[in-house]
C-alpha cells in the first residue's frame, strides 16, 4: 500500500470556517466584495497565516497577494504557483476561491514540515477581484498579472458604489508597490470547488478540468419615457421596464435553444425611478452569456444585438450595450491534466475529465504558463449561495491531489 504525504486537513477545515466568518454583513450574509473593509479582513487573516508559516509575502500594484516559499537551493528558479481568490460574491458560500488559497497554503506547510527538497520555489497567489461583482471585469487581478489589462487602467476601474479601485486598495492597505508580473511561474494549478452538479451526480471525487468555457458580460441600458401608470395608454408608452423584460426573455430562450452549450443569466436589474405608479424611464441590466464554444458565444452576442435593435424600434426606446468582460474558452495544459488524472488514480480517487462552467483565475494564467485545475464536488451543485458546501473528506482529498501534483511539478528543473 503506497504511503502518501498528507496535508493537515483539520487545520484546512478550521481555517476555511474562520475565514468564512469574516465579512458577514448586518443581514448575516457573507459578503467580501473586492477592496472593501470586509475584503481587508480576509486579506489580513491570510497574510497572517502565510507569515506564520514562514513565507515571504508581497503585494503587487493591483493588490494581488503572493506568499512565497523558496530555499537557498531553488531560489531564482521559476516557481510553481498555486492560487485562487478570497473575495466573494454577495451572500456567498465559504468555499469559492478560499478553498484553493488555503489548501495551497496547507500544501506548502506540508512540504516544509516534511523537509522535501524541491528544485523550484512554491507560491500561493490570492488574486484581486476575481468575482467582478463590485468592479468589472472579473478575474481582474490575474488579468492584469498576465498582461491582459494595463494596471493603470485597472486602478481606474469604478465600482458599483462609485469608488476607484486604486483609492480603495490604498484605503485598505493593499496598494502594493511591485509591478504585476512576478517572475512568470513555471506552472499554475488552481484547486477549486466545482460549483456545479457534475461530480456529485456522477459519484466522482476529483474533477480533472480540461477546459473552461468562454464568458461574455455586458451591461445594457434602456432609456424610455417616465409617465403616469394610470393615464398613459399602452400603445403610447415608451416603457424601459417592459423592454428590459423582453431582453431577459430573449436571453433565456437563446440559452435554452443551445441547451448544454450555452447558459444565459440576467443577474442584476435596476429600474428608474423605480416607483409603483411610474412607467420606468430607464432600465439597467447585466447579461452573462457563457459557452464552451467560441463560435456559439459570438453567435449569441450577435443575436442579442439584433434583438436589442428590434426591441428599440418596436418600443420606441433607446438601448445601448457596454462590454464588461469577455474571455474566450480556454484549453488547459494536457501534460498537467494527465498528471492530475494519474495522481487521483494513485490516491485511489474516482475522477472524471470535465469543463469548468465557472470562470477562474486559471483561465487568465493559461495565457502565461502551463495551467490546469482540480475540482472537488459541490453538494447539490450549489454555489454563490450560503448553502455552498463540500464535505471535509472531499476538501482534504483535493488538497492531497494538489500536494502530490505540486511536488511532481517542482521536483525537477
Ligand atoms: O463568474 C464566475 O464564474 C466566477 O465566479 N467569477
Ligand atoms: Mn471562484
Ligand atoms: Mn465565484
Amino acid at each position: 500500500m503506497a504511503t502518501h504525504m498528507i496535508v493537515d486537513g483539520e487545520r484546512l477545515v478550521r481555517r476555511l470556517k474562520e475565514l468564512g466568518s469574516l465579512g458577514v454583513d448586518q443581514d448575516g450574509r457573507l459578503t467580501r466584495l473586492a477592496a472593501t473593509d470586509a475584503d481587508k479582513l480576509g486579506r489580513d487573516l491570510f497574510v497572517r497565516w502565510a507569515k506564520e508559516a514562514g513565507l515571504e509575502v508581497f503585494i503587487d500594484r493591483i493588490g494581488n497577494i503572493f506568499a512565497i516559499y523558496e530555499t537557498s537551493e531553488n531560489s531564482g528558479a521559476a516557481p510553481v504557483m498555486m492560487g485562487s481568490h478570497i473575495d466573494t460574491v454577495i451572500d456567498a458560500g465559504k468555499f469559492d476561491g478560499c478553498y484553493g488559497v488555503l489548501a495551497a497554503l496547507g500544501v506548502i506547510e506540508a512540504v516544509k514540515s516534511a523537509g522535501i527538497h524541491l528544485a523550484r520555489p512554491l507560491v500561493v497567489a490570492a488574486f484581486t477581484n476575481e468575482e467582478g461583482v463590485r468592479f468589472t471585469p472579473d478575474m481582474m487581478g490575474s488579468l492584469v498579472y498576465v498582461g491582459g489589462m494595463d494596471v493603470e487602467e485597472a486602478l481606474q476601474a469604478v465600482s458599483i458604489d462609485g469608488k476607484l479601485l486604486g483609492h480603495e486598495l490604498e484605503r485598505i492597505g493593499y496598494a502594493g508597490k511591485r509591478d504585476p508580473r512576478f517572475p512568470a511561474p513555471e506552472a499554475y494549478v488552481e484547486l477549486h470547488i466545482e460549483q456545479g452538479p457534475v461530480l456529485e451526480s456522477f459519484g466522482m471525487q476529483i474533477g480533472v478540468v480540461e477546459y473552461l468555457q468562454g464568458i461574455s458580460w455586458q451591461r445594457i441600458t434602456i432609456d424610455g419615457v417616465a409617465n403616469h401608470a394610470g393615464t398613459t395608454p399602452m400603445d403610447l408608452r415608451r416603457d424601459a421596464g417592459y423592454a428590459a423584460a423582453k431582453v431577459m426573455d430573449f436571453v433565456h430562450d437563446l440559452a435554452m435553444k443551445y441547451s448544454t452549450e450555452m447558459v444565459g443569466t440576467v443577474g442584476s436589474i435596476d429600474f428608474e425611478p423605480n416607483a409603483i405608479n411610474v412607467i420606468p424611464s430607464r432600465a439597467t441590466l447585466t447579461v452573462d452569456l457563457r459557452s464552451p464554444r467560441e463560435e456559439r458565444l459570438l453567435a449569441a452576442e450577435t443575436a442579442l444585438a439584433d434583438e436589442i435593435r428590434s426591441i428599440s424600434n418596436t418600443l420606441g426606446v433607446s438601448v445601448r450595450s457596454e462590454t464588461l468582460a469577455r474571455t474566450k474558452p480556454v484549453e488547459f495544459c494536457d501534460d498537467i491534466v494527465d498528471r492530475i488524472e494519474r495522481i487521483a488514480e494513485l490516491r485511489g480517487f474516482k475522477s472524471v475529465r470535465m469543463t469548468s462552467g465557472a470562470g477562474h483565475d486559471a483561465q487568465m494564467m493559461a495565457r502565461l504558463c502551463p495551467t490546469a485545475m482540480i475540482f472537488v464536488p459541490s453538494a447539490r451543485g450549489i454555489s454563490h449561495n450560503p448553502d455552498e458546501y463540500t464535505p471535509d473528506l472531499d476538501l482534504i482529498n483535493g488538497a492531497h491531489v494538489l500536494l502530490d501534483l505540486i511536488i511532481d511539478l517542482a521536483r525537477k528543473h
